[in-house]
């Protein structure tokens, strides 16, 4: 059974994981609507991920005996000045993921909540894998800069990249 304060903390997780999917929702539209579609399908890719995380916590606060909450979202940035600028929003918002995911383990630990504890490890070991693949990123569109052959083949090799992620394996 969960505690009040552990049920809490994690449907605070569900909402940011549900954020989550609408940020990279709104980046793959943007990317869309410029041309790119690799990067568009990335960011499809990651917004559908994004779901699975959060549908995972959802299920796992009603298994324990709470009431997993659904609640309003805050509306994501859709426009952006360059893709660059895109992707370091990305890279931002997976840190601050990772910051609260460290956090809800923090919580669980002080209650003695093992069970939750044990849970959440699947999210830390996630949010390595999405903060590497999101330096990784960044680090290409760096290379990038303004070359426009450059941005062909990233939007190319991009979606190559979304097979490689173990997230991809996410099941419920
Ligand atoms: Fe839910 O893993 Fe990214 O944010």
């Amino acid at each position: 059974m969960l505690s009040k304060s552990i049920e809490s903390a994690l449907n605070n997780q569900i909402k940011i994981e549900a954020e989550s999917s609408q940020v990279y929702l709104a980046m793959a539209v943007w990317a869309e609507v410029k041309g790119l579609e690799g990067v568009s399908t990335f960011m499809y890719a990651q917004s559908d991920e994004e779901r699975q995380h959060m549908l995972k916590l959802v299920k796992f606060v009603n298994e324990r005996g709470g009431h997993a909450k659904i609640s309003n979202l805050e509306e994501p940035n859709d426009s952006f000045t360059s893709f660059k600028e895109m992707f370091q929003k990305l890279y931002d918002h997976e840190v601050f993921v990772s910051k609260s995911i460290n956090e809800l383990v923090h919580i669980s630990l002080q209650e003695k909540d093992y069970a939750t504890h044990n849970f959440l490890q699947w999210y830390v070991s996630e949010q390595i894998e999405e903060e590497a693949l999101a330096r990784t990123v960044l680090d290409k569109i760096n290379l990038i800069g303004d070359d426009k052959g450059g941005l062909y083949l990233f939007d190319r090799d991009i979606e190559k990249l979304t097979v490689t992620t173990a997230s991809s394996e996410t099941t419920l």
